[in-house]
């Protein structure tokens, strides 16, 4: 039997652990073929919740399922790990100011990134879930200096699937239709969802964004906001379908994107586009080895570059304030 990938999954009992660790197990992450260990790594007041969600997972009887071990100590939960998926993080309390959120979270994933540093697989692939995303993402990969910095990302693939759907709703298509939609910037409000390189079942995406009034009172904001309304229908913040996107982004980084399609993630910028080198900030993206590459040469016009540097802004600003905390 092949040898099983190593999957660390933090926040293993929370609500997109729950949602993700079966889809990881029954092979949708990484194929048919690819066997799985799984290590859910928790804080230890959740680690019996986690035994149950084992459990349950013991009890799917997966073939590709190689075996699950719980963790509550990070170097242990990642030592050997080929794929990180970062999911636990800090949730804004009541009263708690935006500098205490990234303090907090700077606490998870500073640990996390050293742990990684020093014990994961040489291969190791990591995807920061847990929120700020793209912050987390920076955070960890700074405490992480022997591991390649295009090893961290952080996901933007739900705000892309919102987008796809947003989109073929609007032009009447299969979601299957819409192609080369981009996520820029920050896993936040201010993300700027781009259509105007889009293909929308072989019509340009300059065609829907025409109608200037439905692009930014009613899909830019949808996209934007689609958590909060989520949180507002459901009770609850989105998880089966993040754990979706996360499944997604990991998938085609592994096993690659579709010829002539990109996705969009949140990866450590070099410098393209004018977005300042190491934030991580959300790109089109395509992956073939292994590797995400950054969709360079596409043209930004006044509109789109007043929203990009918008967001982008917002990820400088919470880069100097963890720079100021001392956080990388
Ligand atoms: P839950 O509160 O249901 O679960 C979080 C879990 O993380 C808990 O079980 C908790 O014990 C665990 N945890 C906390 N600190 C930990 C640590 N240091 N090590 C290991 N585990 C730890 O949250 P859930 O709904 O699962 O959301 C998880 C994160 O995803 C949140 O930060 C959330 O904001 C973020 N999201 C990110 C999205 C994205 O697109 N990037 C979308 C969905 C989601 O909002």
């Amino acid at each position: 039997m092949t040898t099983p990938v190593n999957v660390t999954v933090t926040g293993a009992a929370g609500q997109i652990g729950y949602a993700l660790l079966f889809r990881i197990a029954s092979g949708a992450m990484l194929g048919p073929d690819t066997p799985v260990r799984l290590r859910l790594l928790e804080i230890p007041q959740a680690v019996r919740a986690a035994e149950g969600t084992a459990m349950e997972l013991d009890d799917c009887a997966f073939p590709l399922l190689a075996g699950i071990d719980i963790h509550d100590d990070p170097a242990q939960g990642l030592a050997g790990t080929n794929i990180a998926l970062l999911v636990g993080a800090r949730p804004r309390g009541p009263g708690m100011e935006r500098a205490d959120l990234l303090e907090a979270n700077g606490g998870i994933f500073g640990p996390q990134g050293k742990a990684i540093n020093d014990g994961a697989a040489d291969d190791v692939r990591v995807l920061v879930v847990g929120n700020p995303a793209n912050t987390n993402a920076l955070i960890a990969a700074a405490h992480a200096p022997d591991v390649p910095a295009e090893r961290f990302t952080a996901m933007t693939r739900l705000d892309h699937n919102r987008a796809l759907s947003q989109v073929a709703a609007r032009a009447g298509v299969p979601v299957a239709d819409v192609r080369r939609l981009t996520i820029w910037g920050n896993h936040s409000a201010t993300q700027y969802p781009d259509l105007f390189h889009a293909d929308v079942a072989g019509t340009p995406g300059g065609t829907l964004t025409a109608d200037t009034a439905w692009l930014t009172d009613e899909f830019i904001p949808t996209v934007a906001k689609r958590g909060a309304a989520i949180i507002d229908a459901r009770g609850a913040s989105s998880a089966a379908s993040a754990a979706n996107a996360a499944i997604e982004h990991t998938r085609d980084w592994v096993l690659g994107t579709p010829e002539g399609d990109w996705t969009s993630a949140g990866v450590v910028s070099t410098g393209e586009y004018g977005v300042p080198e190491g934030l991580v900030c959300s790109f089109p993206v395509t992956s073939s080895g292994g590797d995400w590459q950054v969709v360079e040469g596409l043209e930004i016009d006044a509109f789109s570059r007043e929203r990009i540097d918008a967001s982008v802004a917002e990820l400088t600003a919470e880069r100097d304030a963890v720079r100021s905390l001392g956080l990388v």
